[in-house]
């Protein structure tokens, strides 16, 4: 069996004190380091004066870690500054925040490089390497550089972006054919991948093949759509822990009876908050009758903190939320609880269970797994209502379970929320049904199991099923 080196921005391996607050991806990671053997290499969160190599070696819980410390520069530039203002903001959309700055290209590629220099010599023999997410790009080039003949596959957990929009980062055509340093890249759905399509055809020359073969001069990778999932058992059990019990009891009991509409996210600008907060206040405008008869907890801890346009986002959701609470809330009602804090996963999954409505409402997003989470934490007696955003690649699995709408909508919004709260208790659960079969058949060991299976084997993975 080959060994695995997963690379990634950060190192998520467990350690002794993590183990049970880690997300799925994680989870599905380090069981195949585990099965396989293999190192999970990354920067290690912390910040040297001078860059030397020095790698960081840990064993735990089965899996080796190999981490790298970065100069201040460094994050800035490739951290900061090209995933996080130039990619991240024109994959999910929007030109209008993308930053095009020549030094943070420039860092991005001394990242990249300093990367592939150290984790180059780790590397042997018949090694199998699975590069993750958009901080990597250009990083299977380097290693091949290097001379590592290995195979290497990417796997990319935010959107391919429409081609005429991709094309306003002014290096886009060298940025997607380091694509073709890869043997093997996975999307998470098929709208991503036939985006990446487009471009390779019509803006690289690139040849598409049936099997999902993409043939650029002497160089040829396998694309595919391959839907990230959650650890659905793990968070089925952890739903009917103690702690989650507690967490549930503890929600209903301070809901006093009316029904929680719930929203977990990220403070990001992509998961459509603002939007989600306009909406509701529609709601609460047109439907005066069920003003009391809900609230809106907003969880959403802040991310990026150091970056201003979620500096913005994070202010202007406080301004929002205060001006909706101040013009509808009463002495013995709030319209929105809005929290910035995380919970551990097995007490999310109990305030999941307790809420009616998941508000899952992103104006893009790769997949979305809070949507499935919220899905997996229901009661199948008496499940909750999924309303989803079709700009998550997650409505290409769950549409047919959700009420799918158009985030921008305020209208469709206050009309799903409606229907949700109204929807009887049959109705719920042949909807939860159809979205549960997917979420615990397509789990993230089968994604994982999908993509190395076509990166160690060569296999073209099965099609998707269609959803109507
Ligand atoms: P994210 O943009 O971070 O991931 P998402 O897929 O929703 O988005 O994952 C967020 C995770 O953080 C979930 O597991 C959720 O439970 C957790 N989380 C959020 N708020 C929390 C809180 N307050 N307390 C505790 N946990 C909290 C990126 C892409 C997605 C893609 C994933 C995986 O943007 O589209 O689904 O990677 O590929």
């Amino acid at each position: 069996m080959n060994r695995l080196i997963v690379i990634s921005n950060r190192v998520s391996a467990p350690t002794d004190s993590n183990s049970g607050a880690q997300g799925g991806l994680a989870v599905a990671l380090s069981a195949a380091l585990r099965e396989n053997g293999g190192i999970w290499f990354g920067w290690s969160g912390e910040v040297t004066d001078k860059f030397d190599g020095h790698i960081n070696f840990q064993r735990s819980a089965g899996v080796t870690s190999a981490t790298i410390d970065l100069e201040a520069q460094d994050l800035e530039e490739y951290y900061n500054g090209y995933a996080n203002r130039t990619l991240w903001p024109l994959f999910h959309y929007r030109i209008d925040l993308a930053e095009y700055e020549r030094e943070f290209a420039g860092g991005y590629q001394r990242v990249n490089d300093r990367f592939a220099d150290t984790v180059r010599p780790l590397i042997e023999g018949d090694d199998v390497v699975w590069i993750q997410d958009y901080h990597m790009f250009p990083l299977g080039e380097k290693l091949r550089e290097r001379g590592c003949g290995n195979r290497i596959g990417f796997f990319l957990h935010i959107p391919w972006p429409p081609r005429r929009l991709l094309n306003t980062l002014p290096e886009a055509a060298e940025l997607a054919k380091k694509m073709f340093a890869y043997d093997v890249i996975g999307f998470h759905t098929q709208e991503w991948l036939e985006s990446f399509f487009d471009f390779a055809e019509k803006d690289l020359g690139a040849t598409i093949h049936e099997n999902g073969m993409v043939e650029l001069g002497d160089r040829r990778v396998l694309a595919l759509a391959d839907p990230i999932g959650i650890d659905a058992k793990e968070f089925v059990e952890g739903a009917n822990s103690p702690t989650a019990r507690l967490a549930f009891r503890q929600m209903r009991d301070s809901a006093v009876g009316r029904d929680v509409i719930i929203g977990v996210d990220r403070l990001d600008y992509s998961k459509g908050l603002e939007e989600r907060f306009r909406g509701y206040e529609r709601f609460l405008d047109k439907h005066p009758e069920e003003r009391k008869e809900v609230f809106l907890l907003q969880i959403a801890p802040p991310s990026r903190g150091t970056v201003e346009s979620y500096q913005k986002i994070r202010s202007a959701l406080e301004g929002l939320a205060g001006k909706i609470n101040g013009a509808y809330a009463d002495v013995d009602w709030v319209p929105i609880r809005y929290v910035n804090q995380g919970y551990p996963r097995d007490q999310l999954a109990g305030i999941y269970r307790a809420a009616r409505v998941g508000l899952v409402t992103p104006l893009r997003d790769g997949m979305n797994l809070v949507a499935k989470e919220y899905v997996a934490a229901q009661d199948p007696d008496d499940p909750g209502v999924l309303v989803l955003s079709r700009f998550a690649g997650a409505a290409a699995q769950l549409g047919e379970g959700a009420v799918l709408i158009n985030p921008y909508s305020a209208e469709e919004m206050s009309d799903a929320i409606v229907t949700a709260l109204r929807m009887g208790r049959e109705e719920r659960i042949r909807r939860w049904r159809l979205m549960m079969d997917n979420v615990e058949k397509e789990d993230v060991i089968w994604w994982r199991k999908r993509f190395t299976d076509a990166l160690m084997e060569e296999q073209t993975p099965a099609p998707l099923p269609e959803i109507s």
